[in-house]
């Protein structure tokens, strides 16, 4: 079989039990089964960025790893992807910076990782590469004249033309796209919108999977990412979490905790979602008391202004909200601007009778399906999920909303307060379905699988 080289931005920790993520965990567990190589940024600022690569090994993986200096960082990571792609790819223009030396900074780093993960390859390596961080790399590689099969996965939504072509240098980037083999995206509508581009902008034309522009074919799909939903399943329901759940009931006292867990960004929705509980508190009384918001919103993106603003806005919010509805023994609002670790968020998701997942435009949101698979089957609780997730599509039996519309994301809260026993239960095991046959390994396997027959075409 041929070797795996996974590419991300940042390369996730590849021994010990891993604090990591699920993406970081499924990457490993495919780069185990084949053997493989794991490259990108350490995450470490240094002196003249030196190009020099540091190497872990275990087992048969490895980790290649180079540092970044500040002027790439500022221009590659927080300038053309933090700051102009990201609010982009969400639909806010309103946010997005255009800037040309952000944009050559982002080049030269994509430039720069190709240089040196070039020599790293073998003729059939198999090579996937992640992100938004990363849409130039594989016209880089190619550059050095890589033909080997190269995939690329988008975990952030794709913009429609319209969006897209607000961006001076949309088209170069898009031409470089297609130096990849085969590109997957988080739900049909982002492919639609990407094909939309090719058929319109770039005058290209599309056969079944196969998109043609600029004079090269390659496969689009979409592949909606996944969690390890057995593995959670079985961690939910293990004694450590039972014994957290049992400490967290006491201190619930009956009342309904509302779980929110997002990482602390613009696109997720958080002061609309903070709206929504004053409009459940006013409209419907018998909430003052009862009810309560547990929100876990770790800082992330901490030196970019729009994240500082953000920041500043929920802690006003909350602590108005706070102060005025607040009783001595009760508040409507808890905010937590730091990570909890995995075990005590799994004994929170399993402990609260609502999740609410309102983000305002999201790639998948993996929160949404962890809240799901961490729930007691016999007693589960409501998922309230924003119609403009990408885990929507495959979530039809949450209640869904709109997080622009506070009225209704109020109402959907009532409604899961409310919701008997056994619509919960059918409304789990519908959404169980799903989560347990499109899991994390369903995804990388099916992505894999298509790298693998994809060619080169020239
Ligand atoms: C991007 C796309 C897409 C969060 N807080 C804590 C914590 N988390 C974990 C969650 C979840 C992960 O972080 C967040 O994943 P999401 O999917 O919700 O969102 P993004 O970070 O924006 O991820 C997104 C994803 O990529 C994958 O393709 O779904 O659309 O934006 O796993 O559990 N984990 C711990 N403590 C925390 O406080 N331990």
């Amino acid at each position: 079989m041929s070797r795996l080289v996974a590419v991300s931005n940042r390369v996730g920790p590849i021994r010990g039990p891993g604090r990591a993520g699920g993406l970081a965990v499924a990457l490993l567990e495919a780069l185990k089964a084949r053997g493989g190589l794991w490259f990108g940024w350490t995450g470490e600022i240094s002196e003249g960025g030196e190009a020099r690569l540091q190497y872990e090994q275990e087992g048969n993986i490895t980790a290649a790893t180079v540092d970044l200096s500040q002027i790439e960082l500022d221009e590659y990571y927080n300038g053309f992807a933090n700051r102009c792609l990201w609010p982009l790819f969400h639909f806010r223009t309103d946010l997005t910076t255009f800037n040309r030396r952000h944009y050559e900074g982002y080049r030269l780093v994509n430039r720069k990782l190709a240089n040196l993960l070039s020599p790293l390859l073998k003729p059939d390596d198999h090579i996937w590469v992640h992100d938004y961080h990363l849409l130039p790399f594989a016209e880089a590689l190619r550059e050095h004249g890589a033909s080997q099969a190269i995939g690329f996965f988008l975990h952030i939504p794709f913009p429609m033309t319209e969006l897209l072509t607000t961006l001076p240098q949309h088209a170069q980037l898009m031409r470089g796209l297609f130096s990849y083999d085969l590109l997957g995206f988080q739900t049909e509508d982002d492919l639609l919108r990407f094909r939309d581009y090719v058929v319109r902008q770039a005058g290209g034309s599309i056969s079944g999977d196969l998109c043609t522009a600029y004079g090269r074919t390659l496969v689009a799909k979409a592949y909606p990412i996944g969690i390890d939903t057995r593995e959670l399943m079985k961690q939910a329901a293990s004694a450590p979490v039972r014994r957290e759940l049992l400490k967290m009931r006491d201190t619930l006292q009956g009342r309904t905790q509302i779980i929110g867990v997002d990482r602390l960004d613009y696109t997720k929705g958080l002061p609309q979602r903070f709206q929504s509980m004053l409009r459940l508190l006013e409209d419907y009384p018998d909430t003052q008391g009862r009810v309560e918001l547990l929100q876990i919103a770790p800082t992330s993106r901490g030196e970019l202004d729009e994240y500082t603003a953000i920041r500043k806005e929920l802690e006003s919010l909350a602590g108005h909200i706070n102060g005025r509805f607040a009783q001595l023994d009760w508040t409507p609002i808890r905010y937590i601007n730091r990570a909890v670790n995995r075990r005590a968020l799994t004994a929170l998701y399993r402990s609260s009778r609502i999740g609410l997942v309102t983000p305002m435009r999201d790639g998948m949101n993996l929160v949404a399906k962890e809240y799901v698979a961490a729930q007691d089957p016999a007693d589960p609780g409501v998922l309230v999920l924003s119609q403009f997730a990408g885990a929507a599509r495959q979530m039809q039996a949450a209640l869904l909303v709109n997080p622009y519309d506070a009225v209704a994301v109020s109402e959907a809260i009532q409604t899961a307060r409310h919701m008997p026993l056994e619509e919960r239960q059918q409304r789990h095991q519908q959404l169980m379905k799903k989560l347990l046959a499109e899991d994390i390994a369903h995804w990388r396997e099916s992505f894999l699988r298509d790298l693998n027959s994809s060619r080169p075409t020239n």
